[in-house]
């Protein structure tokens, strides 16, 4: 396997807390036989596009907020920024030309929402939401979901920008009519965070694999498979081609993993490991996993090359390149 966690230093490192390479930080825990203190609040989100969503994210932890309107907070920016074309308004269609976006969110205390085959509306995280806090469901699909969306107060948006209509098109013209998975660095983004109570919370959306069937739903809006967090253990979420996420119900297997004493990191890659056993085709197979446990150490992994993170604590801010099985 290869190994680079190259850290690329955001941020003036200040005094306090260090986000540490989870070896080392279980090390320490364990020479010091768990005195040494959790990294809180702490946050970690997928992708570049996680500096700007942990920037934001940081805006309510950063003053004593609730992990879990961090984790909503967070998210909301990078599905509003119609240039990011994987998720929120911008969010490349279906191969029909439609738009349709999936989100979930889960709180400390096992709550969660999701929404999938959402159209029409900027903000799916904070529907999923709505659906957690004012519904007895868990998740709301399709038409359904978009009258609650509006009956709740959410406004009716085109979100095919003039960018992604003329890019389906020109994919239109090649006629491959096949779905495709990104491989670029600017991806759906699933975010983890834990607040200074020590409560953990983690978010998940997208709009999905681009020019996907018309109706399809990935791994991202279901609990358990784009995302899983237990307050006792830690969170994880992933990223990649969700049908193959999906199989292995990925973010909970991380989780039950870390349950059974392996680091973030160790479960990250056995989740790839298990990912690239049940296929025989790995061509264009990407998958990523990330992963917070509650003593604030992270491990992220993923099948090719490419996958990153970043992460932000009081005292630093890094994007961080995760470890992977195969180059592209
Ligand atoms: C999906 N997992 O819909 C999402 C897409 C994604 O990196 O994460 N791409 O399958």
């Amino acid at each position: 396997m290869n190994s680079r966690r190259d850290f690329l230093k955001l941020g003036a490192l200040a005094s306090g807390s260090l986000v540490l390479p989870s070896a080392l930080k279980a090390e320490l825990i364990s020479n010091q036989e768990g005195s040494a203190d959790a990294v809180k609040p702490i946050v970690v989100s997928t992708w570049k596009h996680g500096i700007e969503a942990n920037a934001a994210a940081w805006k309510v932890l950063g003053k004593g907020g609730t992990a879990l309107d961090a984790v909503e907070q967070g998210v909301r920016v990078i599905e509003s920024d119609p240039k990011n074309t994987s998720v929120g308004i911008g969010g490349r269609p279906d191969r029909d030309g439609v738009v349709s976006l999936d989100a979930c969110i889960m709180d400390h205390n096992s709550n969660c929402g999701a929404v999938a085959y959402l159209q029409n509306i900027e903000n799916p995280i904070s529907v999923a939401r709505k659906v957690m806090e004012d519904t007895p469901h868990v998740m709301l699909a399709g038409d359904g979901a978009l009258q609650f969306a509006k009956e709740k107060g959410f406004k009716e948006k085109n979100l095919l920008t003039k960018g992604s209509e003329t890019a389906w098109k020109k994919w239109l013209e090649k006629s491959e009519y096949e779905p495709v998975i990104n491989v670029e660095n600017h991806d759906t983004i699933g975010m983890l965070a834990i607040d200074e109570e020590g409560n953990i919370a983690g978010s998940c959306t997208t709009s999905g694999m681009a020019y996907k069937l018309h109706g399809r739903v990935g791994d991202s809006p279901i609990i358990g498979a784009g995302l899983f967090l237990d307050n006792e253990i830690g969170g994880c979420c992933a990223t990649g081609m969700g049908e193959a996420i999906i199989r292995v119900a990925g973010s909970s297997i991380v989780v039950e993993m870390m349950r059974n004493g392996m680091s973030p990191q160790e479960a990250c890659d056995e989740a790839v490991a298990r990912i690239m056993k049940k296929h025989s085709n790995l061509e264009n197979l990407q998958c990523g996993f990330l992963a917070l446990d509650k003593a604030g150490n992270v491990g992220a992994s993923s099948v090719y090359a490419g996958f990153d993170y970043a992460a932000k604590t009081n005292s630093q801010e890094e994007l961080v390149k995760a470890e992977y099985k195969l180059e592209w």
